[in-house]
């Protein structure tokens, strides 16, 4: 018998219910972008700089791809907690269940957290989920690569592959997480409030590429402050624009903050890629998005540098500001 495992319910410890609810504004106003749509490049790149995030149709990725990782996902996460503790290889890569990072973030989660180029741990095993996982990071992948081509053409940059080259390159430094946020009954018995699944943050990386199941808690914050409740659309993604992006195009777009809040009642799960580039790739403004005489707002730094420095940072924090030219080096 399978028997469903939750991480333990301990809320002092994890002090995770501080989510008062409150979200979320009207979330008709998050863009969607149809990828069939002569006029796509320009709606993506609006939303890139309105909201550093938009929901993306008809991306040619079969939905038997996302169900079927989905299910596989669902198996493992049912595993036993000794099971699941046996998939974690060195960190940060591998199973993790409440801790997000290592420097003390907390999470009513469990997540798997891999490589994603090269596939190493999907090309060597044969377990169901590892090849359901390789089908459609590849995928992803591919859809990632011809979202930023977009971004490219809209912002009228060249060559197309200017960005995209950054994480199609073979060293590019990508990574894919599946989250698992179980349902936590006793907590809206309890309080009537939900709790933190993942607190607020930016991706470090340039995008990230996320599909989730038919459960909400996803929310984005809007230019102006106010958080907004992403609708589940199983048949989507939701894109979201990284901090290496917004130096690339020196703070046109943004990295959106987002964060999840677990249901109470339904379990979710969600599977992001996160596209970056290699780690020796010196991250600037593209010439082509600055103005004549406009200098970048940014330190030049490599993703190795950035990458590092953000991994010692807790969620929240604001980790480009070490790197721009108006605060001290860090380094
Ligand atoms: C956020 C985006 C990705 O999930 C991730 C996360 C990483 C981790 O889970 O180890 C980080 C987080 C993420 C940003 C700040 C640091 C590092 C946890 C954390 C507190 C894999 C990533 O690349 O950065």
């Amino acid at each position: 018998m399978v028997v469903l495992s939750q991480p333990a319910l301990d809320l002092e410890k994890y002090s995770l219910l501080r989510s008062t609810g409150k979200p979320a504004a009207s979330a008709a106003d998050i863009p969607e972008i149809d990828l069939s749509d002569p006029n796509a490049k320009s709606h993506v790149v609006k939303a890139c700089e309105e909201f550093g995030f938009f929901k993306l149709v008809n991306h040619r990725v079969p939905v038997e791809l996302m169900t079927k990782l989905e299910d596989e996902s669902l198996c493992f996460f049912k595993l036993s907690q000794s099971e699941k503790d046996k998939a974690r290889p060195p960190d940060p890569l591998g199973y993790g269940s409440k801790n997000i990072g290592s420097n003390g973030d907390k999470g009513w989660i469990e997540y798997l957290l891999l490589n994603a180029n090269p596939l190493p741990l999907f090309s060597q095993q044969s377990d169901s989920f590892l090849s359901a996982a390789a089908e459609y990071v590849t995928a992803v992948k591919k859809l990632s690569g011809e979202v930023v081509e977009l971004i490219t053409e809209g912002l009228k940059i060249e060559p197309k592959n200017a960005i995209s080259r950054l994480i199609n390159d073979e060293k590019a430094d990508c990574y894919f997480r599946v989250n698992h946020y179980p349902p936590c009954p006793e907590m809206q018995a309890v309080s009537g409030r939900n709790m933190i699944g993942f607190g607020e943050h930016t991706d470090p990386q340039i995008i990230s590429l996320l599909r989730s199941n038919n459960s909400t808690g996803l929310q984005i914050c809007r230019r102006d402050g106010v958080w907004v409740s992403v609708p589940p659309d199983t048949t989507a993604f939701f894109v979201n624009v990284g901090d290496a992006l917004q130096v690339m195009t020196n703070g046109r777009f943004k990295s959106v903050k987002h964060k999840v809040v677990a249901d109470s009642s339904k379990e979710r799960v969600s599977m992001i890629y996160f596209g970056g580039p290699p780690l020796s790739e010196k991250i600037r403004p593209l010439s082509q998005v600055l103005a004549e005489g406009e200098e970048s707002l940014y330190k030049e730094f490599t993703w190795w540098e950035y990458k590092t420095a953000a991994f010692k940072t807790r969620l929240a924090d604001y980790r480009l500001g070490a790197f721009e030219k108006s605060q001290k080096s860090t380094f």
